[in-house]
Order: C-alpha cells, then sequence, then structure tokens
C-alpha cells in the first residue's frame, strides 16, 4: 500500500492527458490519444497509468544473487531471460549470477546472456574446484558460446563463488538480497562454512543471517509415497544439500520438481518470428530440436526466479514442510515447518503463458 498520499494535477485535451505529480515537479506524464471524444478510453488510459504507477511506487526491484548449474538443462536458460526481462522492467536488480558446476561452458554462457540483455559487467563466480561438473550433452551451450559474444572467455575469468558472495553481501543493507539456487548446493554449503575475511568479520552462516532476505530454491521432490524423492539439483552435492538444508538461517520457499514439471515452456518462443539472433532461443531451438520435443520443456527453474521476483500468489500456492537430506541425496520429509514448499493455484498452462511471455522478453535497446 502507498505510504502517503500522491497528489496529481490533470489536464485532458482533445488529444490527450496531462498527468503533473504535485510534489514531484519533474514528473510530468503525457498519455496521447490521437481520436477526440471517446471518454471512455480516456478513463481506462487513466487507469492503466494509475495502476503502473503505483507499482512502480509501491515495489522496490528484488536484489537477486542467481546460482546456476547452467549446462545439463537449459530451464537455467530461460530462468535468466526471466532474470533480465525482470530487471528491464525495474522489478529486479541483479547483483550476481553465480555457477555451482565447474564444466567449462557454464561462465562463458552466463557471460553471452548478460552480455546479450545489456548486461556485461554483472559478477560472475564460480565454484573452484573440480566437481559438481555435469556437462551440456546437447551442446546447446557451446553453440550459444560459440556464436554470441561475451565478456568472459573462460571459467577461469570468474571469481571464487564464495568469495564473491562474501564481498557482495557484505556491501548490501541488512535482510535485502533473495538468493535464487536454481542448481547444486555447493556454494551455498561453502557460503555457510566460510570464515571472516577482507569482506566481513562474520562467519558465512551470520553474514547470510543479516543480509538475506529469503533463499528461493528449485529443489527436492514429493513422490508417489507422499514423503520423499530424489531430485537432480539435490543428488548431485548431497552433502551441501544437507548442510544448507539444515542451516540455513533464512526463510526458504522450494518449489519442487512436481512443479516445474508440469509447466511446459519453449514452442512458442522458437516459433516466435519477431526474435532474432538471441541466444535465449538459439539454446531453446537446439536442445527442444534435439530431444524432438514439440511440446516444451519442463520450466523448473523458471519457477523460481517467478516467485522470487513477484511472489508465490497469484500462481501458487504452499504448504509448510521439513526435509533432511539422505547420503544419497534422498529427500525425506521430517517433522517441523521450516521451508514453504510451492502446490499449484492455477493450471500450469496459464503459469507457463506468464512465463514463456517474459522468456520472450528481448534485450532494451542500448
Ligand atoms: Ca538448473
Amino acid at each position: 500500500m502507498p505510504s502517503k498520499l500522491q497528489m496529481f494535477s490533470l489536464q485532458v485535451w482533445d488529444r490527450g492527458i496531462k498527468i503533473t505529480v504535485l510534489n514531484k515537479p519533474k514528473a510530468t506524464f503525457l498519455i496521447i490519444y490521437k481520436q477526440t471524444g471517446d471518454m471512455k478510453k480516456i478513463f481506462i488510459l487513466l487507469l492503466s497509468f494509475f495502476c503502473f504507477f503505483g507499482f512502480a511506487q509501491n515495489r522496490k526491484p528484488v536484489a537477486i544473487i542467481f546460482d546456476t548449474d547452467i549446462a545439463p538443462d537449459f530451464d537455467d536458460v530461460g530462468a535468466m531471460a526471466l532474470l533480465h526481462a525482470f530487471a528491464d522492467r525495474g522489478e529486479a536488480r541483479i547483483l550476481a549470477t553465480i555457477s555451482c558446476n565447474s564444466f567449462e561452458t557454464t561462465v562463458p554462457t552466463l557471460s553471452v546472456l548478460n552480455t546479450y540483455f545489456g548486461r556485461p559487467d554483472i559478477p560472475v563466480g564460480i565454484v573452484k574446484q573440480i566437481l559438481p561438473n555435469k556437462n551440456c550433452s546437447q551442446f546447446w551451450a557451446q553453440a550459444i558460446v560459440a556464436k554470441y559474444p561475451h565478456a568472459l572467455q573462460s571459467n577461469d575469468e570468474a571469481v571464487d563463488a564464495v568469495k564473491l558472495y562474501r564481498k557482495i553481501l557484505s556491501s548490501q543493507p541488512d535482510k535485502s538480497v533473495t538468493v535464487v539456487s536454481v542448481g547444486f548446493f555447493t556454494n551455498l554449503a561453502g557460503l555457510l562454512n566460510s570464515t571472516a575475511d577482507e569482506y566481513s568479520t562474520l562467519t558465512g552462516k551470520a553474514l547470510v543471517k543479516k543480509k538475506v532476505k529469503q533463499l528461493v530454491s528449485m529443489a527436492a521432490r514429493i513422490d508417489k509415497d507422499g514423503r520423499s524423492g530424489y531430485e537432480f539439483n539435490v543428488m548431485v552435492d548431497a552433502a551441501a544439500s544437507k548442510k544448507v538444508f539444515a542451516n540455513w538461517p533464512t526463510p526458504v520457499t522450494i518449489s519442487g520438481f512436481e512443479i516445474g514439471e508440469k509447466i511446459l515452456t519453449g514452442i512458442r518462443l522458437i516459433h516466435n518470428q519477431t526474435i532474432q539472433n538471441s541466444p535465449v532461443k538459439d539454446a531453446f531451438e537446439i536442445a527442444l530440436t534435439k530431444d524432438s520435443n514439440t511440446v516444451g520443456r519442463n520450466s523448473w527453474d523458471e519457477t523460481a526466479v517467478l516467485v522470487a521476483v513477484r511472489g508465490i500468489a497469484p500462481w501458487f500456492g504452499y504448504r509448510r514442510l521439513n526435509f533432511d537430506i539422505e547420503k544419497d541425496g534422498k529427500n525425506v520429509l521430517i517433522s517441523g515447518e521450516k521451508f514453504t514448499y510451492l502446490t499449484f493455484k492455477q493450471t500450469p498452462e496459464e503459469i507457463g503463458k506468464v512465463i514463456e511471455d517474459l522468456m520472450m522478453h528481448q534485450p532494451k535497446k542500448q
């Protein structure tokens, strides 16, 4: 809700409307309307203006650190497109894009997408250890790295993920950062385990507790037994997942496997002829074609970005639950209500439309 009442002056003339925000003399808006005399259309224009203005006034952009394994699957590319679409709309601010996967294309891929969307200088970090290393077997990553410009040519040029987390978190206001994790938990476990350094005297866990508002993650799964499941992001580095699930000190929202599984996107994107020379479209086109997929890819990672920026409603509901992570990476329900776990409210098709519209966002003209 608005914190204070905003006063406007309105001038309506035959070709349009002039709106001035009274206590902000520079905030004058002109809505030009070509035809004369149609008060109904003028009213609709006015209404849309105030809806937009109200939205812009009341929502601060969500500050996001995005942690991804971007290579073994391409929903991460869709998630990056959403992230930049939200940034272009003033709904998000991208503080860093970080890879939890040491496979050789991950940093160049992040750099391709950040460059394509006009933000080549977003800090990029990567896990500085041999594992996890999950390749891009569909070769969409190698293809977009070969075709599109990117500031960072190799993983070596990106900084250590945990160092970057500590540097950025320490410079942000308290409880202001949303961490979106759509890959393995290696970096986040490393962050929790970290100790005082040149950026902060706090331990990693204390730094997270002080600076992070929430963690939103695509992770875990509840299978037919209703109490457990195996999910890739959790299984790849099970020890790290266990550490994060047991010790993360802020609210956590989880989009489980069975959510993104049902939301299919990508077909409208690859058939959209107005989108040319786009690494997002190329990645989906190459991968969907390789899979002979004509229905669309599951939108796991995109759901995490959507919820991180715009919230759970109106697309999803939730239940509260808690998980333990077993040695082999199985997530098992245990007592407690630590996590907010998404459930469907709208249909997967309705949510898919919102996501795919955002995936088709094109860079703002420079
Ligand atoms: Ca992913």
